[in-house]
């Protein structure tokens, strides 16, 4: 399993560093420019941070410029795999497993596999599988590729408070779910737990009044907290042990992860099957059995979450995305 080349074995959980972190710029200062069907998209839907690149794909129109490739959300000791195609093969790349755009890039490179990554088509190399960096690229660099109405996710004057924002919710939430969960001592499990129950308390009052994090438009902010919201009941709580509360019991974030959740671009993207197999069928360490729950049940996701009334525009001046494409629609069994 990929326990082994990964962070979850070691005593402490610690995040790798992404490796490769060439951005790809309108300028091509790196030697990569933006331009439209030359890259690919490698995620797996059960992955929070390559959601965050699935949905900003979504919102800003970017599927016919950068295509998507899908892996099985259940990796094999060679890493992630292409085999939810046909023949076990990326149709684009037309390689099995993604190491192989690794090894392309650099020989021997010691690394871990990770997703999200974005490819280069032509040579079939890597090009960057910095997740921090690559939607807000997405943003701000690939502007010219961006469908009419496509929403600023990173407006220039909120920056700062973005980032304010997005840091407490990466070391507390968005990661902080991790180090509770890999956690391999008592005290390492509880204060990363209390933290992200602390962090979660201080995000229900921010969002008790206002429809959004930062601004009245849905941004960056988010899209980052949403990717993690949305796998907190269905393995956060049982499989992380994140179970002071469930989402479903904060009256404010249900409502807003809810909200996101129905909005164009969002819940269109979420594979609840994969999630829920990626982490109970690949994390052995903490769940030897590889037994995937049954629950819970997701029909609450499409409840009614009335928070129109905070008022708030979510797609700014602009419009939601159109249809999700036919052959990237989530199968049934993935969806509420
Ligand atoms: N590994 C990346 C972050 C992205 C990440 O952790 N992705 C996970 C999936 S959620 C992954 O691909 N892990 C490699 C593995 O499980 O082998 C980093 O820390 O730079």
């Amino acid at each position: 399993m990929a326990e082994g080349n990964s962070a979850y074995g070691r005593k402490e959980f610690r995040r790798s560093r992404s490796h490769f972190a060439d951005r790809i710029t309108a300028d091509g200062r790196d030697g990569w420019p933006v331009e439209a069907g030359r890259y690919r998209l490698v995620v797996s839907r059960a992955c929070p941070w390559a959601s965050r690149a699935v949905i900003s794909r979504r919102l800003l129109g970017l599927e016919e410029a950068l295509s998507l490739a899908v892996a099985d959300p259940v990796q094999d000791d060679r890493s992630w795999r292409f085999t939810l195609d046909p023949d076990g093969r990326d149709p684009v790349l037309g390689i099995r497993f993604l190491s192989e755009a690794y090894d392309a890039r650099e020989t021997g490179y010691p690394g871990g596999v990770s997703v999200p990554a974005i490819v280069d088509v032509p040579s079939g190399a890597l090009v960057t599988n910095d997740f921090r960096r690559i939607t807000l690229d997405l943003a701000t660099e690939w502007t010219a590729l961006h469908r009419e109405g496509a929403p600023d996710l990173y407006p220039q004057r909120l920056r700062d408070e973005i980032d304010d924002v997005m840091r407490v919710v990466y070391e507390d939430v968005n990661n902080g779910v991790y180090r509770a969960g890999f956690a391999t001592d008592q005290k390492e499990y509880e204060e990363a737990c209390a933290g992200v129950f602390r962090r979660l308390e201080w995000l229900s009052e921010r969002l008790a009044g206002r429809r959004y994090l930062v601004g009245d438009t849905i941004t960056e902010a988010d899209i980052r907290l949403f990717t993690t919201l949305v796998r907190f009941d269905a393995v956060y709580h049982g499989h992380f042990k994140c179970n002071r509360r469930k989402l479903a019991e904060d009256p404010v974030l249900w409502a807003y992860a809810r909200d996101l959740y129905q909005t164009p671009g969002f819940g269109d993207t979420v594979d609840f099957d994969h999630i829920k197999r990626h982490y109970y069928q690949v994390h052995t360490g903490i769940n030897p059995t590889g037994i995937v729950p049954l629950g819970p049940d997701l029909a609450g996701w499409l409840a009614p979450h009335g928070r129109e009334r905070l008022g708030g525009r979510p797609f700014g001046d602009g419009t939601p995305p159109g249809p999700v494409r036919a052959e990237e629609e989530v199968p049934a069994g993935g969806r509420p």
